[in-house]
């Protein structure tokens, strides 16, 4: 496994050097200097799971067949485009969140001399995606069908940012509209279409099968992906900011989190009362007076409710599906954010 992620890493250099010398632009040492470090920055210090699983699925999927250097290769460079997709929404959704740190540092916007310029470099990142493909498998059955499959998803999860950031207008603030639908709606959407279902169809289509035969995968991917956000919903109110590496927005933001949506189901009038009055304002005094009405209505216990159930339903669902491969597929998935901490 160590292996796999040092293989995953050397890809990584692979694709970086190509797109540093892509004959389309004519880079002075400046400008390719500026790409480099905007690269190393920003794609390859996260947790690389949604990457390492396309591998790790495309595998599964061959039924434990040996995959030889190319496969592995190819199977790298998908998993690498899914970094690159998450890098480039990171960029951006740090900006209009107004967050601080990232994996463990600033974010890009905040180092000195990015400033807004890191909007670009989030264009940047995302044009990137297309050149690597088409570098790769322009001669591939499948590429028009990946391609494809890229554009519906950062589409999605554009809306999904939408959704996510009109609800917190100035002026529209209103804790009235923040119901478990509206959250599901905003997490599907700007989460578990990249995070889950992108993955899995990139290693489905490598492995030659059609998107369209399996939707009860993607129903069960859609799935995982709303309880992976219900969890990062969480993490940012009670995670530890040392181990997820960021410090929480939420509640400063105005987000339609779960947090939020659960403990307006669970107060009481009063305790109604001191949501509505402290949510979404940026001084401390407001947002230690919702973490404290948090905590008196137990959500931290509220949370490993709704986790243990979410598993089990999940099993289900996985343990239903005719093919074994595509069982082991979920299963591992699944297996790599249950009770996650970061
Ligand atoms: C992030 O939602 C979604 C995308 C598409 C980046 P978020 O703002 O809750 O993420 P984070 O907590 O990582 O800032
Ligand atoms: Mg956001
Ligand atoms: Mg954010
Ligand atoms: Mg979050």
């Amino acid at each position: 496994m160590a292996d796999l992620r040092s293989t995953f890493l050397n890809v990584y250099s692979v694709l970086k050097a190509e797109l540093l010398h892509d004959p389309a632009f004519e880079f002075s040492d400046d400008s390719r200097q500026w790409v480099d470090r905007m690269l190393d920055y920003n794609v390859p210090g996260g947790k690389l799971n949604r990457g390492l699983s396309v591998i790790d699925s495309y595998r599964l999927l061959k039924e434990g067949q040996e995959l030889n250097e190319n496969e592995i290769f190819l199977a790298s460079t998908l998993g690498w485009c899914i970094e690159w997709l998450q890098a480039y929404f990171l960029v951006l959704d740090d900006i209009m969140d107004n967050s601080h740190t990232r994996r463990g540092q600033p974010c890009w916007f905040r180092v000195p001399k990015v400033g807004m310029i890191a909007v670009n470099d989030g264009v940047m990142l995302r044009n990137h995606i297309p050149r690597i493909l088409r570098k790769h498998f322009r001669e591939k059955p499948y590429y028009v069908d990946l391609v494809d499959l890229f554009n519906e998803v950062e589409f999605q999860t554009a809306s999904g940012q939408m959704i996510d950031l009109i609800t917190t207008l100035e002026g529209e603030k209103d804790l009235s509209k923040y119901t478990l639908s509206l959250h599901r709606r905003i997490v599907q959407f700007k989460t578990a279409y990249y995070s889950f279902y992108l993955p899995v169809g990139c290693a489905l289509l490598m492995a030659g099968e059609s998107l369209d035969k399996h939707i009860d995968v993607k129903n069960i991917l859609v799935e995982m992906g709303t309880y992976f956000q219900v969890q990062d919903d969480y993490l940012d109110c009670f995670g530890d900011p040392e181990t997820i590496g960021k410090i929480g927005t939420d509640i400063e933001d105005f987000k339609c989190s779960w947090l939020v949506v659960k403990a307006l189901e669970l107060s009481n009038e009063e305790q109604k009362k001191v949501l509505y009055e402290n949510y979404g304002k940026a001084d401390p005094a407001n947002v230690a007076k919702v973490k404290a009405l948090y905590k008196e209505l137990d959500l931290q216990g509220v949370f490993a409710e709704y986790e243990s159930k979410s598993y089990e339903k999940l099993i289900n669902s996985i343990e239903a599906h005719p093919s074994k491969a595509v069982q082991a597929v979920l299963k591992s998935f699944l297996a790599k954010i249950y009770k996650r901490q970061k």
